[in-house]
């Protein structure tokens, strides 16, 4: 068997195959807010933070840990497990000072993990992915560099906020002192795989490339980034591996109080997103994930290093090997939310009739479809754009109003992809609004791709499971095949008649956005 852990924003998932018989043998999550409440964290994060600051306590994903697998033991023989592998939310990082590994080789099951370990953090929580207080720290390392495009070129994304690069130097102007105790710098998901390890192992390239630290061309930590970030950082970031590499065997702690095998071990852990590639099946290029939940991600395999002229999108390690990009879009479900209730529709009119009602006007009226600021394209918009007959732009016809809105974010998505220059063969669909029919059809009409969707629930979590057994040798793709099944006769197929149509509206959305920005 083998064990696939996913620490996201909110919970923490296991997901335990057996990859002979093909079967999830167990699933389990325990929620941090709701178990946790001390943390103050309903949400997975510590609410009210000044300036855009957004920290979770990484003592309370240690109890989570704990906890997880106590209740793992319960309903399952962990001594059947042979490798466990696993993913964090992206972005977070960890600050550990000189008696960490002393700590992880001493660790005593008769006490807790957060009372061992916590007392090694230099910095008392962790800056996760929704912060946004490092916007001076990004302009400091994109002039350093000599420009945004430059930032791109090494890292795969210019500077961002929420990248861990410019949360250390954040910490490092911010707390020089604490900055230069702290021996050992971790993401959320390494250090998850540290504790399981004994030992602090390393970042690996799917998790590190949302840093701005990785060289996406050597693989390695680039010079000038981390100068640009903050003194000293080579040496608290151990070289950055492949996810599949094994670690070592299983720390002591877990084997006696869980009663794992002595010989099971420890892969590396990821980022989600990268798990999430592997546990809907996509590693390979021509597959597309498109995620349609608060707000909207694309991300898909790429067979090189490429990197979004216009710095919107990242590139990222595939744990298969090659890169992978993520384009997030903000305004997603709350902005089909938004118009459902503008109009006073419920999600059933939303899907078959607006759309089916107004099928003969497929790419004819426009919609830039942002009601706030959007990330993809970057821009403080806020209100939708209009451009179309009188009948659309007067609200005389909701069901047009809802078809131009969809288009438009399915145009958009489709021209912010465009960079990857890889032909889109199938997508992937998932995410609260995948279930509807109407929106599942256009996405199709629009790619010119079949669509399909698959009976994955935690798709981050059977990643890593799968990672797991590829790291003992099982082959990925094979795993895959029997793990990330589309839903029997789920798959769509484009109306193929549209292709020019939707080729012409792409054009005509270009050049409205253009005028709009
Ligand atoms: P997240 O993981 O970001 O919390 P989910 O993937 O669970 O989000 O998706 C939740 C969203 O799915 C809701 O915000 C809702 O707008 C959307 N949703 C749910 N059902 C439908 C439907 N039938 N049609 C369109 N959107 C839907
Ligand atoms: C990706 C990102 C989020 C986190 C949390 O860049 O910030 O998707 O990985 O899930």
């Amino acid at each position: 068997m083998f064990l696939g852990l996913d620490s996201s924003t909110q919970s923490l998932t296991a997901v335990v195959i057996d990859p002979i018989s093909g079967v999830i043998a167990c699933q389990l999550s325990v929620n941090f807010g709701s178990e946790f409440p001390q943390y103050q964290s309903p949400s997975g994060f510590i609410p009210g933070g000044a300036n855009g600051e957004v920290h979770a306590n990484p003592a309370m994903w240690l109890e989570a840990l704990d906890l997880l697998m106590s209740r793992l033991a319960m309903v399952t023989d962990l001594s059947e497990v042979k490798v466990i592998a696993g993913s964090g939310q992206q972005h977070g990082s960890v600050y550990l000072d000189s008696t960490f590994d002393k700590r992880l080789a001493a660790l005593d099951g008769s006490q807790s993990l957060a009372a061992q370990l916590s007392p090694a953090l230099t910095r008392p929580t962790s800056p996760i992915w929704m912060d946004t207080s490092t916007g001076a720290e990004c302009e400091e390392i994109t002039e350093a560099l000599g420009g945004s495009e430059e930032v791109c070129r090494l890292s795969g994304s210019i500077a961002i906020e929420r990248f861990s690069g410019p949360q250390i130097r954040r910490f490092f102007k911010s707390d020089p002192a604490a900055y230069e105790r702290t021996a050992r710098i971790h993401l959320v998901s390494s250090f998850i795989a540290s504790v399981l390890a004994g030992k602090s192992v390393p970042i690996d390239f799917g998790d590190g490339a949302g840093m701005n630290l990785l060289n996406l061309a050597t693989q390695s930590w680039d010079s000038s980034l981390l100068a640009a970030t903050a003194p000293g950082l080579d040496e608290k970031l151990l070289p950055a591996a492949l996810a599949t590499t094994v670690q070592g065997t299983l720390a002591d702690y877990f084997v006696k109080k869980y009663g794992f095998s002595a010989q099971a071990v420890v892969a590396l852990f990821t980022g989600d997103n990268p798990a999430s590639l592997v546990g809907m099946g996509a590693t390979t290029p021509g597959n597309v994930v498109i995620s349609l939940g608060t707000s909207d991600t694309f991300f898909a395999a790429m067979p090189g290093p490429k990197t979004d002229p216009n710095g919107f999108g990242h590139v990222f390690g595939n744990p298969a090997g090659g890169f992978m990009s993520l384009i997030c879009f903000r305004n997603g479900s709350l902005a089909r939310e938004a118009l459902r209730d503008q109009l006073g529709l419920d999600w059933s009119a939303f899907d078959r009739e607006a759309l089916a009602e107004t099928q003969a006007a497929a790419g004819t009226n426009l919609m830039l479809p942002f009601f706030g600021p959007e990330i993809t394209p970057r821009h403080d918009f806020s209100a939708p754009v209009l451009e179309g007959d009188a009948a659309f732009e007067s609200g005389e016809e909701p069901g047009l109003k809802v078809r131009a809105l969809l288009e438009g974010q399915f145009l958009n998505m489709r021209l912010h992809s465009q960079w990857m220059g890889v032909k889109t063969e199938r997508i992937r669909l998932t995410g609260g609004a995948a279930q509807n029919d109407g929106i599942a059809q256009l996405v199709a009409n629009i790619f010119q791709s079949p669509v399909e969707r698959l009976d994955v629930l935690n798709s981050a979590a059977l990643g890593a499971a799968l990672i797991a057994a590829a790291a003992a040798g099982h082959d990925l793709p094979q795993l895959q095949e029997t793990f990330c099944k589309a839903e029997a006769g789920s798959a769509l197929q484009p109306d193929f008649a549209l292709a020019g149509i939707y080729e012409s509206a792409l054009g005509r959305f270009q050049s409205l956005l253009a005028a709009s920005r």
